[in-house]
């Protein structure tokens, strides 16, 4: 008999919306912690999908529907998200998050602003196809003291640079932490375009940010 979490990974795969968050509400109820419900199960059946989109087995409407359920599901577990209750500076801790110019994924983004908001932090979410203007702007206006910026594909990767070098242009660079994310990334990525860190998922995410942030 599969688990729920492979339940969960079989009904992304397939697209399922319906069943996607029926699987979730019921792994829950089952006292699945809802990170866990994410990257053991939702995480896994759109890696499958990424796959077989690779290899010409997928097509694009099978991704599109696929990351439906995964938002479908996202959405309902976001007010279960435990809020952190150790931290006492957090809820100061601004951050502007976006998907960089040209890239509509908006999914990996997404739960790193889950968890960031369940660690307190204030967030100022750009949404996706953000202009590198626009992450300057916001950072300014905002006083953010973390800028995060994420790019899933070696197409648009070169964006998150334009932005860093925007922030030195206009003299804010040593006034905001970047931190950089998106599955083609590395940390030798990060460091070649000036970044101060970078993160291979959302839990690291929040760990690199409180570093830097000596918190
Ligand atoms: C779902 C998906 C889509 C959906 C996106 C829906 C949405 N609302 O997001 C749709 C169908 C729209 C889509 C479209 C396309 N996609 Co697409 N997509 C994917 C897929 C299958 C999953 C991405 C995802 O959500 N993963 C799950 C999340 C949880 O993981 P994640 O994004 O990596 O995020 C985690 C970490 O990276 C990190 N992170 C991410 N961002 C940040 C930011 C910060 C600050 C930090 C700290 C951490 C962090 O934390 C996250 C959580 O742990 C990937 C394959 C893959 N395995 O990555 C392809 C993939 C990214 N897509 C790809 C392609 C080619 C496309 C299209 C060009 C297809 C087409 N022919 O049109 C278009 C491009 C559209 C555009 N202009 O952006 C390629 C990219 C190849 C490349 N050049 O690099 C991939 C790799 C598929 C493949 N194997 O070929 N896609």
């Amino acid at each position: 008999m599969p688990t729920i979490l492979e339940d969960i990974a079989q009904a992304v795969l397939e697209g399922k919306r319906s069943e996607t968050l029926e699987f979730v509400k019921s792994g829950l109820d089952s006292g699945i912690e809802p990170l866990e419900l994410i990257t053991e199960g939702l995480t896994v059946g759109l890696d499958q999908v990424g796959q077989k989109f690779e290899e010409g087995e997928y097509y694009l409407p099978d991704m599109m529907l696929a990351a439906e359920a995964m938002s479908g599901a996202i959405d309902f577990l976001e007010p279960h998200m435990a809020k952190d209750k150790d931290g006492k500076n957090e809820n100061v801790i601004k951050c502007v998050i976006g998907t960089v110019k040209g890239d509509l994924h908006s999914i990996g983004k997404d739960i790193v602003i889950m968890m960031m908001k369940a660690a307190g932090m204030e967030i100022y979410d750009l949404g996706v196809d953000v202009p590198s203007a626009e992450f300057v702007r916001s950072v300014e206006e905002n006083g953010a003291h973390v800028l995060g910026i994420s790019a899933l594909m070696t197409t648009t990767i070169q964006e998150q640079k334009k932005i860093i070098d925007m922030l030195s242009e206009k003299g804010l660079r040593d006034k905001v932490k970047v931190i950089v994310g998106g599955a083609p990334l590395s940390e030798e990525w990060a460091k070649k375009i000036g970044a101060d860190a970078y993160a291979a998922d959302a839990i690291a995410g929040v760990k690199k940010v409180r570093a830097m942030l000596d918190l």
